[in-house]
């Protein structure tokens, strides 16, 4: 007896003391140390998104407006979701997982500040295709970076000495966050995090997602369009139906159908002549008949050539991120190229109703010339079918100039017309290289062209490497010339994209004596196109609008080669009024209005006035189907279903 009260005794104090015991473990289901641990990541990884929302201006100073609260509040939401996901996976050894997200992250975040410095959009994942081009843009890569960029590192050392101080600690008191408390956190979490970016999707103008995904940035912030990105990546890819259904083919049928036929002036009045096309690297229109503060011309022998050709000065380069190889996809397709990544690496495989085989069907030789490994921008596997029966590449060329990335511009072009089989018609398509970004390469150092006060400038380096671009292109005409050819080729010459990129805006509005505003900046965003030949007018300026879209189908017209699957139209048969051209991210510019897709806003041409939806809207509406239409025609591979009736393929 006495021994059970005994024991009774001892029990109720081991009860008494397990009891204190789960009160003390409560507070030790508490790790202090990984909650400073996800403090610290949470700080970190929403300073380096906002770095990026700064640094892009994509949300301008981001002062509290609803735009950017919305942009705040989302990407908070996406970093606790990313924590929530983390705390699930990882039982043990959850702070270094986040530090290593940490790190990802902060990968991530500088390539799409560099990225976007140039490109005006941050990386997608379809870049991947693309990742054999990283090495040979070094130079524009070491270019784009900032000291400030540093700020994104500053973190990294400070987590890793607390993660080691923690683990440490934590060893010795061996302090585990209870599974089941774990869970029930991880779990709340995610769900509030999951109806916080619901909630806040809901409030944005997600209908512009599919035109520009810069707006998913602005609007969602940085991660949340990276699993925007990865979501329709994989959606295009892997989950959408190829296959051209008959309601498609329809649509597509009733569009072409549709689609008003090009007038009859120029009509065939090059036909059987020689067809020589120079894409220029980054040649922008504003240099052309444009003088340096010395007085010299940047552009001579361009502006001379304008007075025995008709120069159409109002056309918009239309690439998206494929870069150089949009703008010739453009002018050889006549298709608006993908929304996302580089048509050249995602579709190659698909069938094309193309300015080369249009001239094949006509017994043309067919060449295209570019000085750079043939595997970049996946040139040599599209050319072939776009219908290039030659592709002379850097390995065919004799180095004995070099510049940049290679070969100058001026041997280029010499050795290019080596090439050509010259007893027979033939269409040679020539990408030139020396004017790329950055504009500094060695050459260019000791290259005699005074460009005063923007010496040692990003406008000041293009200034140079364009007007040496120009001398190559001068020295090329008279080739033509000694040869024989100039009389009976017809020579269209264009730029491909922009040289001058949003961060140095301030250098060309400075420039060219203009006040910067958005309006202004997309009106900068054109490239010369000129076209000499046989029955073509000397001397004539068209300011029709346009877009590269436009050069096949005139082409097609002036050469009366087949063109009917193109989407742009013949800008010797178009009535100024009736110009227009729609950029990849959905802004159109128009005779009448620009409609800036970044914005959502279109403002009248004449007067600047911000126009209302309804004056708007459903002209804006058919501009924007043409880019449904080239999507449908690109992503399903339909011009090998609906072109049956052509010789062509
Ligand atoms: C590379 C050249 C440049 O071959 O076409 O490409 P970009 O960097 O301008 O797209
Ligand atoms: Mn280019």
């Amino acid at each position: 007896m006495l021994n059970t009260i005994a024991l009774n005794k001892k029990n109720n104090k081991s009860d008494r003391i397990n009891h204190s015991v789960k009160k003390i473990n409560i507070f030790n289901s508490i790790d202090f140390g990984e909650i400073l641990f996800l403090l610290l990541f949470t700080v970190s990884v929403a300073f380096k998104c906002f770095y990026f929302q700064y640094d892009s201006r994509l949300n301008g100073n981001l002062e509290f407006t609803e735009i950017n609260k919305n942009m705040i509040i989302s990407s908070i939401a996406v970093i606790f979701a990313i924590i929530a996901i983390i705390s699930l996976i990882f039982f043990k050894g959850r702070k270094t997982a986040l530090f290593v997200v940490n790190i990802l992250i902060t990968i991530l975040v500088l390539a799409d500040t560099i990225y976007f410095r140039y490109y005006y959009s941050a990386m997608t994942v379809s870049l991947i295709y693309q990742v054999g081009l990283v090495g040979s843009i070094g130079d524009s890569i070491k270019d784009l970076l900032n000291k400030s960029d540093l700020l994104l590192l500053a973190d990294l050392p400070v987590m890793l000495i607390i993660l080691i101080c923690l683990s440490k600690y934590q060893r010795k008191v061996q302090k585990v966050t209870k599974f089941s408390f774990r869970i029930i956190i991880s779990v709340t979490l995610a769900a509030f995090s999951i109806f916080t970016i619901k909630t806040v999707y809901g409030k944005t103008d997600n209908d512009i997602y599919n035109y520009d995904t810069n707006h998913v940035i602005k609007q969602m912030g940085l991660l949340y369009y990276h699993y925007y990105d990865a979501r329709e990546f994989v959606k295009d890819n892997y989950l959408i139906d190829r296959n051209l259904t008959s309601d498609d083919k329809a649509e597509l049928e009733q569009f072409f159908e549709n689609k008003k036929k090009t007038g009859e002036n120029f009509k065939g009045v090059a036909e059987g002549k020689n067809l020589i096309i120079v894409q220029v690297e980054a040649l922008q229109h504003f240099v052309i008949n444009r003088k340096t503060e010395a007085g010299a011309e940047i552009t001579p022998n361009l502006n001379k050539l304008l007075k025995e050709s008709t120069y159409f000065d109002n056309i918009y380069f239309q690439i998206g991120s494929g870069n150089t190889s949009d703008a010739e996809f453009l002018s050889n397709n006549s298709l608006y190229p993908l929304r996302d990544g580089s048509i050249y690496f995602r579709y190659p495989g698909n069938t094309f109703f193309s300015l080369p085989k249009a001239l094949k069907a006509k017994g043309y030789n067919t060449y295209a010339f570019h000085a750079n490994n043939s595997s970049f921008w996946n040139r040599s596997a599209m050319y072939q079918a776009v219908g290039f029966d030659y592709f002379i590449s850097n390995r065919d060329y004799v180095l004995d100039e070099y510049i940049g990335w290679g070969l100058g511009d001026t041997s280029f072009f010499r050795q290019s017309l080596d090439f050509i089989d010259k007893t027979k018609p033939f269409y040679s398509f020539l990408i030139t290289l020396s004017s790329h970004h950055p504009f500094n390469f060695e050459y260019f150092q000791t290259y005699e062209f005074d460009v005063g006060k923007y010496e040692g400038t990003l406008l000041g380096d293009y200034l140079k490497a364009i007007n040496y671009a120009d001398s190559a292109l001068g020295r090329f005409i008279e080739m033509l010339k000694e040869q024989g050819l100039y009389d009976n080729t017809l020579l269209v010459i264009y730029g491909d994209h922009q040289a001058i990129i949003k961060s140095h805006s301030e250098e060309l509005f400075d420039f060219i004596g203009e006040e910067y505003n958005e309006i202004n900046w997309i009106k900068e965003q054109k490239v010369p196109l000129i076209i000499h030949g046989p029955g073509i007018e000397n001397d004539k300026v068209i300011s029709t609008i346009g877009g590269e879209i436009d050069i096949y189908p005139t082409i097609a017209n002036l050469m009366n080669l087949e063109a009917p699957f193109v989407l742009g139209k013949d800008l010797l048969n178009t009535a100024p009024e009736e110009g227009y051209a729609v950029l990849r991210d959905g802004t159109v510019i128009t005779d009448n209005f620009i409609y800036i897709c970044s914005m959502d806003k279109a403002f009248e041409l004449s007067t600047g006035r911000e126009m209302s939806q309804e004056e708007y809207k459903s002209e804006l509406e058919t501009y924007h189907y043409e880019l449904r239409i080239s999507d449908i025609i690109n992503q399903k591979d339909a011009l090998k279903y609906i072109n049956k009736n052509y010789k062509q393929n």
